[in-house]
């Protein structure tokens, strides 16, 4: 069997036949493995490129490169580059990307569900059309938000953002996110995961519909306050559309807790619609 050292030997003669000069070879081989390894298989010394690594993370900052000779970088100076934040010992290319932090933690440019290791985003709009406080209950009231996405070609299972008597939206929220804005992926996040929806703000206003299409300034049933639990009215359990009943209502100009609880409303009150929320494929 051939062994590693014959491997690499065989592999920089096939190399030396295509490159003109020997430190050229050098450099090429020097973004394949260790320096020193590669300069003791060739037979050749430097002068090597090495990147600043400021946060010691052992990748350097492919901007701040110097030439230095022998094989072992300079005290501050790291053979890998990519180290796409080098104030930052957590984040180079060696790391693990962290879902919802907000970080590219492994620098390649995909920050969170941007990157496939993390979970695929889901989708939340506030709806179109208007309805008044007779949902036809939870039920009725989760039938039309899937109706509704249906309808713009969403995929998924989607529920009401409602509390009742009896049930929290916190508990009907059966997925953990990420939900982003319809058809603003990338952007448009709302929230990480299902505890950092429920925790008193939102990263935006859910102020896009089912089309992805501007809806700024309206109020929505929720029968909740901003963490998911019930608020003390919701239209008779979503049966009521009448003045003689009211409901906690939201505003979706809002992303603090008002997003959710920012008064209440008799449930005959026109203009007023649902936040609907994927949990499911
Ligand atoms: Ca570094
Ligand atoms: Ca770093
Ligand atoms: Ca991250
Ligand atoms: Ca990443």
């Amino acid at each position: 069997m051939r062994s590693a050292r014959q491997a690499i030997l065989v592999a920089v003669a096939g190399l030396s036949a295509s490159l003109a000069s020997g430190e050229s070879i050098f450099h090429e081989t020097l973004e394949r493995g260790d320096p020193c390894a590669w300069s003791a298989a060739v037979g050749f010394s430097g002068p090597a490129t090495f990147n600043l690594d400021f946060d010691s993370d052992q990748y350097g900052d492919d901007g701040e490169s110097i030439q230095s000779p022998g094989c072992a970088p300079p005290p501050g100076y790291a053979f890998e580059g990519g180290d796409c934040d080098d104030l930052d010992a957590a984040v180079n290319p060696g790391a693990a990307e962290i879902c919802g932090n907000d970080i590219d933690d492994n620098c390649d440019s995909l920050v969170d569900e941007e990157d496939p290791v993390c979970p695929v985003p889901m989708t939340v709009f506030v709806t179109s059309l208007p309805v008044n406080g007779n949902l036809g209950g939870l039920s009725g009231a989760d039938a039309t938000c899937g109706t509704v996405a249906a309808t713009a070609d969403l995929p998924g299972e989607f529920v009401a953002f409602l509390s009742d008597l009896n049930n929290d939206a916190a508990d009907r929220i059966t997925a953990d996110g990420p939900w982003h804005l319809a058809g603003t992926f990338p952007l448009g996040k709302v929230a990480d995961n299902k505890a950092d929806l429920l925790d008193g703000s939102i990263d935006n206003p859910i102020n896009v519909g089912e089309s992805g299409q501007s809806i700024p300034g309206v109020i929505v049933w929720t029968g909740s306050g901003a963490d998911g639990t019930y608020a003390g009215q919701a239209c008779s359990n979503w049966t009521d559309g009448t003045a003689a009943s009211i409901s906690n209502v939201g505003a979706n100009v809002f992303s603090d807790s008002q997003w959710a609880n920012w008064a209440q409303g008799a449930c005959n009150t026109v203009g007023v619609r649902l936040y609907c929320f994927q949990v499911g494929p």
